[in-house]
Protein backbone atom coordinates (compact mmCIF):
# COMPACT_ATOMS: atom_id res chain seq x y z
CA UNK A 1 0.00 0.00 0.00
CA UNK A 2 1.37 3.13 -0.67
CA UNK A 3 -0.99 5.24 1.39
CA UNK A 4 0.98 9.05 1.86
CA UNK A 5 0.30 12.47 2.39
CA UNK A 6 0.96 15.61 0.13
CA UNK A 7 1.50 18.99 0.94
CA UNK A 8 -0.44 21.57 -1.59
CA UNK A 9 -0.99 25.16 -1.68
CA UNK A 10 -3.29 27.67 -3.38
CA UNK A 11 -1.04 30.83 -4.00
CA UNK A 12 -2.83 34.23 -4.29
CA UNK A 13 -3.23 34.51 -7.77
CA UNK A 14 -5.25 31.14 -7.58
CA UNK A 15 -6.98 32.43 -4.14
CA UNK A 16 -8.09 36.19 -5.65
CA UNK A 17 -9.00 34.57 -8.99
CA UNK A 18 -11.18 32.37 -7.50
CA UNK A 19 -10.16 29.04 -8.38
CA UNK A 20 -10.36 27.39 -4.88
CA UNK A 21 -13.36 25.16 -5.18
CA UNK A 22 -11.98 24.35 -9.28
CA UNK A 23 -8.71 23.17 -8.00
CA UNK A 24 -10.31 21.49 -4.83
CA UNK A 25 -12.43 19.77 -6.92
CA UNK A 26 -9.65 18.06 -9.04
CA UNK A 27 -8.25 16.37 -5.96
CA UNK A 28 -11.45 15.64 -4.36
CA UNK A 29 -13.25 13.97 -7.39
CA UNK A 30 -9.62 11.67 -8.17
CA UNK A 31 -10.42 10.52 -5.32
CA UNK A 32 -7.49 11.36 -2.92
CA UNK A 33 -9.06 12.64 0.92
CA UNK A 34 -8.54 16.48 2.78
CA UNK A 35 -6.90 15.71 6.11
CA UNK A 36 -6.32 19.34 6.66
CA UNK A 37 -6.95 22.73 5.02
CA UNK A 38 -6.59 26.43 6.24
CA UNK A 39 -6.77 30.19 4.59
CA UNK A 40 -3.23 31.89 5.89
CA UNK A 41 -1.60 35.09 4.92
CA UNK A 42 2.30 33.76 5.46
CA UNK A 43 4.96 36.36 6.32
CA UNK A 44 7.77 37.06 4.26
CA UNK A 45 10.35 34.71 6.40
CA UNK A 46 7.63 32.00 6.60
CA UNK A 47 7.30 32.28 2.29
CA UNK A 48 11.48 32.26 2.61
CA UNK A 49 11.40 28.57 4.95
CA UNK A 50 8.90 26.88 2.58
CA UNK A 51 11.18 27.90 -0.78
CA UNK A 52 14.31 27.34 1.09
CA UNK A 53 15.99 25.30 -1.79
CA UNK A 54 15.55 27.81 -3.92
CA UNK A 55 17.06 30.69 -2.48
CA UNK A 56 20.42 30.88 -4.35
CA UNK A 57 17.67 31.29 -7.42
CA UNK A 58 17.43 35.14 -8.85
CA UNK A 59 14.17 34.79 -9.08
CA UNK A 60 13.82 33.85 -4.86
CA UNK A 61 12.83 37.11 -3.26
CA UNK A 62 9.81 38.13 -6.35
CA UNK A 63 8.75 34.37 -5.29
CA UNK A 64 8.62 34.69 -1.31
CA UNK A 65 6.94 38.59 -1.64
CA UNK A 66 4.66 37.38 -3.93
CA UNK A 67 3.90 34.40 -1.60
CA UNK A 68 3.25 36.31 1.31
CA UNK A 69 1.57 39.28 -0.51
CA UNK A 70 -1.97 37.60 0.04
CA UNK A 71 -3.95 34.41 1.11
CA UNK A 72 -3.06 30.93 0.53
CA UNK A 73 -5.32 28.04 1.13
CA UNK A 74 -2.96 25.44 2.43
CA UNK A 75 -3.79 21.72 2.23
CA UNK A 76 -2.82 18.19 3.38
CA UNK A 77 -4.10 15.33 0.79
CA UNK A 78 -3.71 11.84 1.11
CA UNK A 79 -3.73 8.73 -1.23
CA UNK A 80 -2.10 6.40 -2.65
CA UNK A 81 1.05 7.80 -4.97
CA UNK A 82 -0.86 11.19 -4.17
CA UNK A 83 2.64 12.76 -4.24
CA UNK A 84 3.97 11.79 -7.67
CA UNK A 85 -0.11 12.16 -9.05
CA UNK A 86 -0.68 15.71 -7.17
CA UNK A 87 2.42 17.42 -9.29
CA UNK A 88 1.09 15.32 -11.97
CA UNK A 89 -2.49 16.43 -11.23
CA UNK A 90 -0.76 20.33 -11.48
CA UNK A 91 1.24 19.78 -14.89
CA UNK A 92 5.16 21.29 -15.63
CA UNK A 93 6.22 24.28 -13.22
CA UNK A 94 5.94 26.38 -16.27
CA UNK A 95 2.48 27.29 -17.22
CA UNK A 96 3.38 27.78 -20.94
CA UNK A 97 5.11 24.15 -20.81
CA UNK A 98 2.28 22.23 -18.87
CA UNK A 99 -0.04 19.76 -20.94
CA UNK A 100 -3.75 20.80 -21.44
CA UNK A 101 -6.30 18.67 -18.70
CA UNK A 102 -3.50 20.01 -16.18
CA UNK A 103 -4.25 22.54 -13.13
CA UNK A 104 -1.69 24.89 -14.44
CA UNK A 105 -1.84 24.24 -18.39
CA UNK A 106 -6.19 24.79 -17.93
CA UNK A 107 -6.18 27.57 -15.79
CA UNK A 108 -2.08 29.58 -15.74
CA UNK A 109 -0.07 31.37 -18.35
CA UNK A 110 3.12 32.01 -16.75
CA UNK A 111 5.57 30.81 -14.15
CA UNK A 112 5.75 33.48 -11.95
CA UNK A 113 2.10 33.19 -11.34
CA UNK A 114 1.42 29.40 -11.65
CA UNK A 115 -1.62 29.01 -9.02
CA UNK A 116 -0.30 26.18 -7.07
CA UNK A 117 2.39 24.62 -5.58
CA UNK A 118 2.71 20.84 -4.64
CA UNK A 119 5.20 18.75 -2.84
CA UNK A 120 7.87 17.23 -5.07
CA UNK A 121 8.87 13.95 -3.18
CA UNK A 122 8.26 12.16 0.45
CA UNK A 123 10.65 14.35 2.12
CA UNK A 124 9.50 17.80 1.15
CA UNK A 125 6.10 16.63 1.58
CA UNK A 126 7.16 15.79 5.14
CA UNK A 127 9.05 18.86 5.63
CA UNK A 128 6.41 21.10 4.12
CA UNK A 129 3.38 19.35 6.27
CA UNK A 130 5.19 20.31 9.75
CA UNK A 131 6.24 23.43 8.36
CA UNK A 132 2.81 24.75 7.72
CA UNK A 133 0.56 22.71 10.44
CA UNK A 134 0.73 21.39 13.45
CA UNK A 135 0.23 17.83 14.10
CA UNK A 136 -3.11 18.16 15.43
CA UNK A 137 -5.01 19.78 12.61
CA UNK A 138 -4.09 16.70 10.59
CA UNK A 139 -7.48 14.97 10.37
CA UNK A 140 -8.03 11.31 10.79
CA UNK A 141 -11.18 10.20 9.24
CA UNK A 142 -12.41 7.33 7.60
CA UNK A 143 -13.92 7.86 4.17
CA UNK A 144 -16.83 6.09 2.97
CA UNK A 145 -15.85 5.95 -0.29
CA UNK A 146 -12.67 4.38 0.63
CA UNK A 147 -13.78 0.89 -0.27
CA UNK A 148 -14.98 1.41 -3.72
CA UNK A 149 -11.83 3.60 -4.70
CA UNK A 150 -9.42 1.14 -3.31
CA UNK A 151 -11.52 -1.87 -3.53
P1 LIG B 1 7.29 23.81 -8.66
O1 LIG B 1 6.38 24.85 -8.06
O2 LIG B 1 6.73 23.23 -9.91
O3 LIG B 1 7.72 22.76 -7.65
P2 LIG B 1 9.97 24.94 -8.34
O4 LIG B 1 10.00 24.25 -7.00
O5 LIG B 1 11.13 24.69 -9.26
O6 LIG B 1 8.63 24.56 -9.15
O7 LIG B 1 9.85 26.51 -8.15
C1 LIG B 1 8.98 27.03 -7.17
C2 LIG B 1 8.24 28.20 -7.75
O8 LIG B 1 9.18 29.21 -8.13
C3 LIG B 1 7.46 27.89 -9.03
O9 LIG B 1 6.20 27.32 -8.77
C4 LIG B 1 7.36 29.24 -9.64
C5 LIG B 1 8.67 29.91 -9.26
N1 LIG B 1 9.65 29.78 -10.35
C6 LIG B 1 10.29 28.65 -10.73
N2 LIG B 1 11.10 28.88 -11.77
C7 LIG B 1 10.97 30.20 -12.05
C8 LIG B 1 11.54 31.06 -13.02
N3 LIG B 1 12.42 30.62 -13.92
N4 LIG B 1 11.15 32.36 -13.01
C9 LIG B 1 10.25 32.82 -12.11
N5 LIG B 1 9.68 32.06 -11.17
C10 LIG B 1 10.03 30.77 -11.14
MG1 LIG C 1 8.93 22.85 -6.00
Amino acid sequence: CRMERTFIAIKPDGVQRGLISEIVSRFERKGYKLVAIKLVVPSKQFAEKHYHDLKERPFFNGLCDFLSSGPVLAMVWEGEGVIKYGRKLIGATDPSKSEPGTIRGDLAVVVGRNIIHGSDGPETAKDEIALWFQPKELVSYTSNEEKWIYG
